[in-house]
């Protein structure tokens, strides 16, 4: 064999086994990516996480959810997390069953929503939280790692888990997956001060080679999460690269200083939306949200002027807590914000699961 094609055959084989190709998706999943991208800049999706799961003061009741008694409309995007899922839990981090989850799942896609889950993941070299930093974890269990045979064991709990997500005719539910997120503060095992860039991005890769490749997951798509972005080059400093990503976000909470809120937002929403731009990706704000919602006219008087005029796919509002009466983001009916949040929810460009319908997003479209 000549040397190009020597050459040639490798890079085949290299690209066989870690480039996406439409082929690396079921056709439904292909169709959301391909809706994320056409809605984007025409509308904003609302989501919220664990939005049927349980709510301020309310678990597991059936056909509920927080923004839907306050609005009267399912989110369109909905959160979760499968932190816990990794060490064989029956429920995760936030008491949710998988299960429930599960089901809570099919019946968002039957509807037309969407369905990202995040994973705030046990540190595998020590069976501590997701917020154990007392060591350079991501390096251990890396491949050669002492580690490494742990991590796999997480992941093939994953996997067998996102293949149960399914509907009664066997259809493959798309999930936007969205693992080792703020990673560019420092407050996870997987943050910037414990791991190096090239740890990082060989961790997503191997990953996402693990379900995707091994594991022939074909409806999963890839959101890439830091916290609030100060630069473009902080941002990107650890992207894994086009082939491992599909959906570019960051998470960015008010936390009182609303005017420093708005200012770090459009810092953030400028340069993501560049660079997803650039990249032909999908843009999110994949966490947002005020705790209590102090200020009654916070999502039309300071969140929706702060996104409006970029194209943000989506923004996910954090959880309303049971059990925990002061962490929620979305009012609840009684709450003194619902009036500005029904507002909210009727702005032409701001869309919930029933403003979803007529896009049909999971309908491939044909040859
Ligand atoms: C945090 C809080 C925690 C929760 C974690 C993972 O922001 O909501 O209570 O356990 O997210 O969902």
């Amino acid at each position: 064999m000549s040397i190009v094609k020597q050459i040639g055959t490798s890079i085949i084989v290299f690209c066989l086994a870690t480039c996406t190709t439409v082929a690396d998706r079921s056709p439904e999943t292909n169709a959301l990516l391909a809706a994320l991208k056409s809605l984007s800049g025409q509308y904003i999706l609302l989501g919220h996480q664990d939005a049927t799961a349980y709510g301020v003061d309310w678990s597991a009741e059936p056909n509920k959810a927080d923004v839907k008694s306050t609005t009267g409309a399912y989110p369109a995007v909905y959160g979760w997390d499968v932190g816990h899922l990794e060490i064989g839990k029956p429920a995760n981090l936030d008491n949710v069953s998988f299960n429930l989850m599960r089901t809570r799942i099919i019946e968002a896609y039957s509807r037309g929503g969407i369905n990202t889950i995040s994973w705030h993941t046990t540190n595998p070299t020590n069976g501590q939280s997701a917020w154990d930093t007392t060591r350079n974890s991501v390096k251990e269990i890396l491949p050669g790692g002492k580690h490494h045979d742990t991590y796999n064991n997480y992941l093939s709990r994953l996997a067998a888990f996102f293949k149960t997500l399914k509907t009664d005719d066997g259809t493959a539910i798309p999930i936007i997956f969205r693992p080792f997120h703020e990673h560019t503060g420092s407050w996870f095992w997987w943050g910037e001060a414990f791991c190096s860039p090239q740890e990082y991005v060989a961790l997503w890769q191997y990953t996402v080679h693990y379900l995707r490749n091994k594991n022939g997951l074909k409806n999963l798509l890839f959101a890439y999460s830091s916290s609030t972005i100060e630069s473009e080059a902080h941002y990107l400093a650890r992207y894994p690269g086009d082939d491992y990503v599909d959906i570019m976000g960051f998470d960015d909470y008010c936390t009182g200083d609303e005017a420093a809120y708005v200012k770090r937002m459009a810092n953030s929403l400028r340069v993501l939306t560049k660079v997803a731009k650039e990249r032909d990706k999908a843009a999110a704000v994949t966490e947002t949200g005020y705790e209590q919602i102090p200020n009654a006219n916070w999502f039309t008087q300071v969140l929706y002027p702060a996104i409006k005029d970029y194209p943000v796919v989506w923004i996910l509002l954090w959880r309303n807590a049971i059990n925990r009466p002061n962490h929620y983001y979305v009012p609840y009916p009684a709450h003194p914000a619902a009036d500005d949040f029904r507002e909210f929810y009727r702005l032409p460009i701001i869309c919930f699961e029933d403003g979803l319908a007529p896009f049909d997003i999971y309908q491939p479209t044909k040859p």
